[in-house]
């Protein structure tokens, strides 16, 4: 299978759940309703993961935007944190989608990792800036990613890698809780409300609020994940709607519908802002600083 180039390496039994995830005695949720695991500190034997991946060569993924300030500002930030701490023995291409390919920092990278660096039109708005990451990374898997990865992730730029990132987090959809409401009930989470929005979900319904700066799979269901909600998106557009948090906001409508395989615990993105408790044991990506009077006079 051209989309998922690990499945042909057959003979060699696929690895079961039981086999690297172990969340005894975890007191935070460890598996969902639907089966799928959360995966936090402590709950993943990475020996494991390590052995069966050395015989099953993967090669992961992750696209990041940096466009106008942002470019200047986290680029290299993210570039540095992510050649120390994602994926650190395994193939890895980021993929670089930047609006000056002059500002592009060439930072040296670890053997196994590689940058492809993409110019793209900067939308004039910022929340189209974000929204349309959708539409471009729709293509990108067309075009090329799906023939070079077997997983890919896509995140924001403002944000930093503290610690190994690494096999544990790999599946066929991932999604990212997010740290603010990992607490919270769906009733209280900023949901889309507006029923003419393609992303409303309804008051009471949904399981988790999921954070866009990380989200990932294989690349066909990454591909379904950005098609879907580029169409939500445009849809909107042409209603002159825009959900409450933009494309996260339809990013939560599509685990809503098709609920992600695997979970990552908020240690996967955390916000040292927030006070930390014991469920936090090991925070791997954190958010970088943001500083709004800088970032966002843009539009
Ligand atoms: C974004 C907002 C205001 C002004 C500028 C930008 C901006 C974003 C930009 O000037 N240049 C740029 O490259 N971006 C890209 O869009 C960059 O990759 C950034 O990480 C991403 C999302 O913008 P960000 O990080 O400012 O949004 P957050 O951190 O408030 O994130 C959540 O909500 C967003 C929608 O409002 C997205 O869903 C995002 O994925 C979420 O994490
Ligand atoms: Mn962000």
């Amino acid at each position: 299978c051209i989309l998922c180039p690990y499945r042909s390496q057959k003979n060699q039994p696929e690895l079961q759940l039981s086999d690297w995830f172990h969340p005894i005695a975890y007191t935070n949720l460890t598996i969902t309703e639907w089966s799928a695991p959360v995966v936090w500190h402590g709950t993943y034997n990475e020996s494991v993961l390590e052995n069966y991946y050395q015989n099953h060569k993967i090669t992961v993924g992750l696209t990041v935007f940096a466009v106008g300030r942002y470019l200047d500002f986290y680029l290299k930030r993210f570039l540095l944190s992510a050649d120390k701490f994602f994926m650190i023995d395994q193939k890895v291409i980021i993929y670089v989608m930047v609006d000056n390919f002059s500002k592009m920092p060439w930072i040296p990278l670890n053997p196994l990792h590689t940058f492809k660096v993409f110019e793209i039109k900067r939308e004039r708005r910022w929340q189209d800036i974000s929204m349309m990451r959708m539409k471009t990374i729709g293509e990108h898997i067309v075009n090329h990613i799906q023939y070079e990865v077997d997983f890919l992730f896509c995140m924001d730029v403002d944000q930093i890698f503290e610690r190994e990132y690494g096999l544990e987090t790999l599946g066929e959809s991932v999604a990212q809780i997010h740290s603010y409401w990992y607490q919270a009930t769906p009733m209280m989470v900023p949901y889309e409300r507006n029923q003419l929005s393609q992303a409303y979900i309804p008051m009471g319904k949904g399981d988790f609020y999921y954070h866009a700066a990380v989200f990932g799979g294989t690349p066909i269901q990454v591909l379904n994940i950005a098609r879907e909600c580029t169409k939500g998106i445009m849809n909107d557009k042409k209603n002159n709607i825009e959900a409450m948090w933009h494309d996260e906001s339809h990013l939560n409508k599509y685990f809503f519908l098709h609920k992600p395989t695997k979970i990552l615990s908020p240690e996967y993105c955390w916000d040292f802002r927030l006070k930390r408790n014991s469920d936090i044991r090991t925070v791997k990506l954190s958010w970088d600083i943001k500083d709004y009077d800088l970032l966002r006079v843009t539009a």
